[in-house]
């Protein structure tokens, strides 16, 4: 059964509070919108010098379609606390919009496409103007907006909501080919489970995708997929005019026809114009009555125009179908027909998808929409009604929200090591979240945590035991009431502060994403904590990369991670995920071995996540038991931990070697240096703590020196210069070499990086170490392999003796 949210469904201000709009007034608004967003992306492509030859693009039939769709929603449909997720391709008519508006500047128009331009597709972090979800990498956008409002439920069950902020309905405009992502799917199942409301996903059912023309029926799929998981299904198939059309001469007939007709055949007829529908028609519908009536009603400029007013493209239609939606929480699904490209010479044509009009259809066009030459920009240049087009505009202006306030930002105290003297860091990242659940500190009052179905597999269940599972009703444990034995007690409701996802990676790091940007929507912060296992991390890749480009900020631990997950399995294995950790912008990787580190970490990511320039953090973590050092580092080691590196042990003035490792392979490593010590008696021993880290800081130093400040040095440039020259470095971590191989070109060391390169077997730890040369053996044969000669004539040299 379905449960009663306990919190209020409605927005606070809707659309019959503002009235509806004059419909003269919209459509003049559609025109110039429909002008604009057409102009721009030629102006980016013929007018613009280029300077490399290369085609700037833009899509002027993807945003065609959904002119009808975007003027009814941004000059009537959408409230103050509604969000939307604009399709990719449509970014010329959102920043149209937003021109109009008056928050876009026209220069950034007209460097559409251009560096520090409107960006190609609606982006959160790159645009100049307010855009609520990025979208680009179809699907992802969509799906986000379902996260979302799982979100703003919630934000608003913890009372979490900024004062002045009430729910609102997050809106996705999609194109009908995002359908075919997979993720999609993920993401509906998964707002089933979770009984999300307030979510409307319109679909521009322009029966077109970037190759060609989608299959027909599709409706009827999507129609079975939404219906299936609760949401209310709105078809906008017929505008006014057609359905008027019904009653006149042929009405039925030609209806009937249209509903039969192959989406193929639909989009050439438009493509091809009024004689093509008039030959076809005839031959088509040969001997029904009322025919000859209707095509000698008819003109070369009007058949077309009924045969293509089609739902998606009738404003009046829309508004019906938006307004009758308001103030029904049940999510909805609306499929809008449309025609790709409607209104311009490319409309239905197959390959319209990148398709530009040419300067002579552009000077064709502009006469049609009326914009007097030299007033291209104009906002109101050529309406009939500009005052009353421009009283619309200040209507939707004034209704705009506030922006959202920065949170202040959550305190967060010193993470204490956690006790254990054998402790995995997976163990260890548990029993901090498990302790940082015994106080309600306003740390752990903001700790969201979520993961894919390996709650209990990743060291989170003690945090879930305490902290209960998010539901909008309370449920009991029923485990717990039939007084069955379990370390698992998950009682679930509105307060509970885990949210658990099914299996698919894509849905956790989306909703990570939106998690962490709670304080972007709705002026709260909440401090989002994702679990996964590592090698998973490359199965929702896409949703993650998306996260961080959106500038989300979340907190994701990964374990367990490389070929040290050994009893786990060949194909569990991950071996690229520190690089991908070191190369994605806006997430800082960790790789810690030790308890004391991983508390550093956390106390630091916690804050990083929440300040201005900060980011999103990963944790590569492992099951792995390690005896913990009995120590307390000293501050210049605990500032290493952060920057990326620190020396365990620091070399000496005429040392030849050290050893970097990272993660669990500290021990390798240790065992390797008693190994060679005896022989390098000034011996170091570097443990890293964050490849990506030392990389940036690294890069930083070298950019910052490049622009003349001589006096920048990284510190990892600090670190190593504690070590001779001519001294050999071997590095040596559970995943790609290549992430700590470039160690030696910070200071000139000759290197042997040390790693994984292979992928898939099964075994023990030792096999394992040893079959990829990682085991402590295999160090002390890098650290005494003879070094390549630097220049011809050089000997090679021995470091130490095998
Ligand atoms: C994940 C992903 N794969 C491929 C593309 C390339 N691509 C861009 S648009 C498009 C087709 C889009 O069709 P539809 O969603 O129907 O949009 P329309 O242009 O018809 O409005 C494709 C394949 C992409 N942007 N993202
Ligand atoms: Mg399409």
């Amino acid at each position: 059964m379905r449960s009663e949210h306990p919190h209020p469904a409605e927005p606070r201000l809707t659309p019959r509070d503002w009235g509806r709009p004059d419909l003269e007034v919209l459509k003049a608004l559609e025109s110039k919108i429909l002008w604009l967003s057409t102009y721009m992306i030629h102006h980016a492509n013929h007018i613009r010098p280029s300077r490399d030859g290369l085609k700037v693009g833009g899509h002027q039939s993807s945003s065609a379609s959904v002119v009808s769709l975007m003027t009814a929603l941004y000059f009537h449909s959408l409230g103050p606390d509604d969000r939307i997720a604009v399709k990719p391709h449509a970014s010329p008519v959102m920043h149209a919009i937003q021109y109009l508006l008056g928050t876009q500047d026209l220069d950034q128009l007209k460097r559409f496409r251009g560096l520090g331009g409107a960006q190609s597709y609606p982006s959160r972090t790159k645009d100049a103007v307010e855009v609520d979800f990025s979208t680009g990498s179809v699907g992802l956008g969509v799906a986000a907006t379902l996260f979302a409002s799982l979100v703003q439920d919630y934000v608003g069950a913890h009372g979490l909501m900024q004062d002045g902020r009430a729910q609102g309905r997050m809106v996705s405009l999609l194109g009908d080919a995002e359908l075919d992502e997979g993720n999609i799917y993920e993401a509906l199942l998964e707002g089933w489970k979770h009984e999300i409301r307030n979510l409307w996903w319109i679909i521009d059912y322009n029966r077109q995708s970037l190759d060609g023309v989608v299959n027909d029926e599709l409706f009827h799929k999507i129609e079975g997929f939404f219906s299936n998981v609760g949401w209310k299904v709105v078809t906008l198939k017929f505008g006014r005019r057609l359905e008027a059309a019904r009653n006149g001469p042929a009405g039925e007939a030609i209806l009937d026809w249209i509903e039969r007709c192959p989406n193929q055949l639909y989009s050439a007829l438009t493509f091809k114009g009024a004689s093509a529908w008039r030959d076809r028609l005839r031959q088509d519908l040969h001997g029904a009555s009322g025919l000859k009536s209707f095509l000698d009603m008819h003109d070369d400029e009007t058949l077309p125009a009924i045969m293509t007013n089609l739902g998606g493209h009738d404003l009046e239609t829309i508004l019906d179908a938006f307004d009758a939606a308001h103030g029904d929480p049940t999510p909805h699904c609306f499929v809008a027909y449309t025609i790709k490209g409607y209104g311009l010479p490319l409309q239905g044509h197959k390959d319209n998808h990148a398709g530009l009009m040419n300067p002579t259809q552009l000077s064709e066009f502009q006469r049609r929409c009326g914009v007097p030459e030299g007033a291209e920009w104009e906002p109101l240049a050529g309406l009939k009604n500009p005052r009353a087009v421009a009283d619309l505009i200040g209507a939707a202006r004034r209704r705009r929200r506030a922006a959202v306030a920065v949170p202040p930002v959550v305190a967060v105290d010193p993470i204490p090591t956690p006790a254990g003297a054998n402790l995995s860091t997976q163990e260890a990242f548990g029993k901090i979240l498990f302790e940082l659940a015994r106080e309600r500190t306003p740390l752990s009052e903001r700790i969201v945590t979520t993961s894919p179905d390996v709650t209990v597999s990743t060291n989170l269940s003690g945090w879930v035991n305490r902290r209960g599972v998010f539901h909008s009703s309370d449920k009991a444990d029923i485990f717990q009431d039939e007084k069955i034995a379990s370390p698992q007690k998950w009682r679930m409701g509105p307060r509970g502060q885990h949210i658990e996802l099914g299996i698919a990676e894509n849905n956790l790091f989306l909703l990570l994403g939106q998690l962490g940007l709670a304080h972007a929507f709705w002026g709260e912060r909440v401090l989002p904590v994702g679990t996964v296992y590592d090698p998973f991390i490359n199965r929702g890749l896409d949703a993650l990369i998306y996260a961080c480009y959106q500038g989300a900020r979340f907190m994701l631990a990964a374990t367990p991670s490389g070929v040290t997950l050994a009893p786990e399995g060949g194909a569990h294995q991950s071996v690229n995920t520190p690089l991908i950790g070191m190369a994605q912008d806006g997430l800082s990787y960790f790789e810690p071995a030790y308890a004391d580190e991983l508390a550093l970490i956390m106390a630091w990511a916690f804050k990083h996540l929440q300040a201005e320039d900060g980011g999103s953090v990963y944790l590569r973590l492992s099951t792995r038991v390690l005896a913990q050092p009995e120590r307390s580092l000293a501050p210049d080691q605990a500032a290493g931990v952060i920057d990326g590196a620190y020396w365990v042990r620091r070399p000496g003035m005429s040392s030849a070697l050290a050893i970097a490792y990272c993660g669990a392979l500290a021990p390798e490593a240790q065992a390797a240096a008693r190994a060679l010590m005896d022989r390098n008696p000034g011996l170091g021993v570097l443990a890293v703590t964050s490849p990506d880290r030392l990389y940036r800081g690294w890069s930083e130093a070298q950019r910052r020196r490049a622009l003349g400040e001589a006096d920048a040095a990284a510190p990892v440039e600090r670190l190593l210069s504690d070590l001779p020259r001519d001294a050999t470095l071997v590095s040596v971590i559970d995943g790609h070499p290549a992430s700590l191989a470039w160690l030696g070109s910070v200071e000139g060391h000759a290197i042997q990086g040390l790693g994984v390169d292979r992928f898939g077997q099964s075994a023990d730890l030792p096999d394992l170490y040893r079959t990829h040369g990682i085991d402590a053996q295999a160090i002390v044969r890098a650290a005494s392999a003879p070094r390549r000669a630097l220049w011809r004539g050089q000997k090679p040299r021995r470091l130490a003796e095998p």
